[in-house]
């Protein structure tokens, strides 16, 4: 083995991208959900799906979840299940938004009932937190208006604060609180948290332990993506990402299926901010749904995309590049970027599986384990989970 490709198998060793279990259930639009056979009917099939995908991929240990959709009598039974099968629990992602009493917001609602309402389920998602082991608390807000004037937009601002300030004073030392911003849907007027801006004033002045969550489907056409995430790292508040990718809007797609270039300029900028590796903080989650392919693989999938675009962008000669700024040749700059995003790291990353003991191919592995065949034939009977149960 060459010292580069040492180097580099030794990078690769520190990725670790989150599942979130929602994908392993039915998920469609609001046209047609078309289910499939085998789908798990609770949290622990979730599990036992996820585990699949770190088995074959060896870059996924961890699963993420959203309650009530994933609210279990035991959390540390289910913890333990986790374990068993040589994963852990991750992110608790908190849910306001399926509630009748949230229909015009919840943490930022004008009556306070309805607020402490929304409070004490972050508060009920922290104390499952301690139970799972998890470090973060991400909170996604619905909250928004349809139309100009419905309600006091600034108002709402400082509700959102306050709200946040105490649901931030419930975490734990090592806990985190992570706020994810969307610009539109379900609310089309305006969000309360639309973009990276309002989420970083929100959680600069809670403290510490409060950053920013980029769903990279959560922008508008054109945005450039990779500029948050350097701005974000720059001022030290890139918590975590949901990862999907998009064509119109929140399509919530395979992660560098629509845009590969995308992600691949993304996971540069991680990897110049410092956000990449065992010394960097970010958390790399998945936030996907899976609606005429098969799951799992397609979460197989998601995760060697990334994995393959990380390993392009640790291929970029940094240091060519640097000279060729600083020399003003717009030309050999993007040259040499280019030059990393063209090269096929398909046979270094199939070594460095083979290292790793795994499969060269986990798609092709996977497919022919017989798992998708035994799961269809072994879970029959109960209630297949879906996008909200
Ligand atoms: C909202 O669109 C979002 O991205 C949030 O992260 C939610 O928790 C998630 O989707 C649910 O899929
Ligand atoms: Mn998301």
């Amino acid at each position: 083995m060459s010292v580069d490709t040492a180097k580099l198998f030794a990078q690769l060793d520190q990725q670790a991208i989150e599942l979130p279990s929602w994908a392993f259930g039915n998920s469609g639009t609001r046209f047609r959900v078309f289910p499939s056979a085998g789908v798990p009917r609770d949290p622990f099939e979730k599990i036992e799906d996820a585990a699949q995908v770190h088995k074959y991929s060896g870059i996924a240990p961890s699963v993420a979840l959203h309650i009530p959709w994933d609210k279990v009598d035991s959390y540390s039974e289910l913890r333990a299940h986790a374990e068993g099968l040589g994963v852990k629990l991750g992110t608790i992602n908190s849910n306001t938004f399926q509630d009748e009493d949230y229909k015009f917001g919840s943490i930022t609602h004008s009556n306070p009932v309805i607020r402490q309402k929304a409070i004490d389920h972050h508060f009920d998602c922290i104390d499952i937190m301690h139970e799972t082991g998890s470090r973060d608390l991400k909170i996604w807000l619905a909250d928004g208006t349809n139309y100009p004037g419905q309600d006091d937009i600034r108002g709402r601002q400082d509700r959102l604060a306050d709200s946040l300030e105490k649901i931030y004073a419930r975490i734990g030392e090592n806990q985190r609180l992570v706020l994810e911003y969307k610009f539109f849907e379900p609310a089309f007027y305006h969000t309360d948290v639309p973009d990276w801006g309002t989420a970083y004033a929100q959680v600069a002045a809670l403290g510490e332990r409060a950053s920013v969550c980029l769903d990279t489907g959560h922008h508008a056409p054109g945005t450039n993506i990779e500029f948050i995430v350097a701005q974000l790292l720059r001022l030290g508040k890139l918590g975590s990402f949901d990862f999907n990718s998009r064509f119109y809007a929140d399509d919530d797609l395979i992660v560098g299926a629509a845009d590969p270039f995308q992600l691949f300029r993304i996971m540069y900028e991680v990897i110049r901010g410092g956000g990449y590796g065992n010394d960097s903080d970010v958390a790399f989650m998945l936030d996907q749904c899976h609606n005429i392919e098969d799951k799992i693989p397609g979460q197989i999938r998601s995760v060697l995309n990334v994995q393959a675009m990380t390993a392009r962008a640790l291929a970029v000669d940094t240091k060519a590049l640097n000279e060729a700024q600083l020399a003003g040749d717009v030309l050999a700059a993007n040259d040499i970027f280019m030059d990393a995003f063209y090269t096929d790291v398909r046979p270094t990353l199939a070594a460095w599986r083979e290292s790793k003991g795994l499969n060269p191919d986990p798609i092709k592995a996977f497919n022919n384990s017989g798992y998708l065949k035994q799961i269809a034939e072994t879970r029959v009977g109960g209630q297949q989970a879906g996008w909200g149960a």
